[in-house]
């Protein structure tokens, strides 16, 4: 079965876990160091509904908790089957909303656990990008609208189709409004006037607008798309995996107040468990007796 016309089958495997999926596709490259997971919706512009965030939350979650992988390729499959059109993503699947947010099914008579009735956890999802500590690449081979403009704003750097990325940001149209990072910090990305503008007017824009405006960083031929993001990724993975780490946590923590915080001092932890500081400290106490720093220098 083909995945999406872009996929090239010869360069990945099914991820761990992926056989069960059916509303997303993931995907490993065969040395395990990039994952590709994508939106399989294509008939509806790869719309989410709660199952879709459920399986991408999970996708992600394992992608970050493996060792090997420094990238991940977000995308959508495609084309339509039913009229050829692509997607990244058109955000929440606005056949199943309801007054109380997301129902996980069409079937409004399906019973689920009460909890999770109404979750808006596309925004767990945003965060779990935002705070992996590896590079989240988005793949936009067709519309990046609503809550799908919004995950391209929250991934680390973005790649879009010449001919079909498009851009729209529906969300006052179908009165949503994602007031976090899809908005607030998509200003910080472009400028306040031009998101504004993308928010307020709700119109279309290209691919190649959008890299003027810094949302994408390249466009390539849509044959292309998928060759070029893969060569992006093993560029990065020639890099230091702590100094990406780091620059990842530097660049989120201005923006991200305590909690970038948090997630930039946790990796300084990290680091700083690795030094003869830090071992003495534990085995001091470990041996009863008063820690000995006096070979450390006072570094200036
Ligand atoms: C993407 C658009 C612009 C594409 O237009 P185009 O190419 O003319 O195609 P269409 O003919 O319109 O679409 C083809 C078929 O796909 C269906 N479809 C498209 N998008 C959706 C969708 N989002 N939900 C359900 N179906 C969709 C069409 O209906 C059509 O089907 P058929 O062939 O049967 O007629 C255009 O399609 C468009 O504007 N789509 C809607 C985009 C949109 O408004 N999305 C929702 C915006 N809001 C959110 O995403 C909120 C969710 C969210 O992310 C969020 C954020 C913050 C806080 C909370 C949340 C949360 O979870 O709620």
């Amino acid at each position: 079965m083909t995945v999406s016309e872009l996929f090239d089958p010869a360069e990945w495997t099914l991820a761990p876990g992926a056989e069960d999926y059916t509303d997303i596709t993931a995907h490993v490259t065969h040395d395990g160091r990039v994952a590709r997971i994508a939106f399989d919706r294509p008939e509806v512009r790869n719309a989410f509904r709660p199952h879709t965030v459920d399986e991408l939350y999970r996708a992600l979650d394992i992608a970050r908790q493996d060792h090997r992988i420094g990238v991940v390729l977000l995308t959508g499959n495609g084309p339509s089957p039913k009229d050829g059109g692509w997607a990244f993503c058109s955000g929440g699947d606005q056949r199943i909303r309801g007054r109380d947010g997301y129902k996980y099914s069409t079937d409004e008579t399906t019973v689920h656990d009460p909890g999770r009735a109404g979750r808006l956890h596309i925004l767990e999802v945003q965060r779990l990008i935002r705070f992996m500590p590896k590079v989240v690449i988005a793949v936009v081979p067709g519309w990046a609208a609503g809550g799908g403009h919004s995950l391209n704003v929250v991934c680390d750097l973005s790649i879009a189709s010449a001919e079909h990325g498009r851009f729209k940001q529906t969300d006052a149209d179908v009165g949503s409004f994602d007031a976090g990072y899809g908005s607030a910090y998509f200003a910080r990305q472009i400028g306040q006037k031009f998101a504004r503008e993308i928010f307020f007017l709700a119109e279309e824009y290209s691919a190649e607008r959008a890299y003027e405006m810094g949302a994408v960083n390249r466009v390539v031929p849509h044959a292309e798309l998928e060759r070029e993001a893969l060569s992006m990724a093993r560029t990065i993975l020639t890099k230091s995996p702590t100094a990406i780490r780091m620059l990842k946590y530097a660049f989120n923590a201005v923006d991200d107040g305590l909690v970038g915080q948090q997630l930039f001092a946790g990796e300084a932890t990290r680091l700083a468990y690795g030094t003869d500081e830090a071992a003495e400290g534990r085995d001091s106490f470990l041996e009863k007796r008063d820690p000995d720093w006096s070979d450390v220098p006072w570094h200036y």
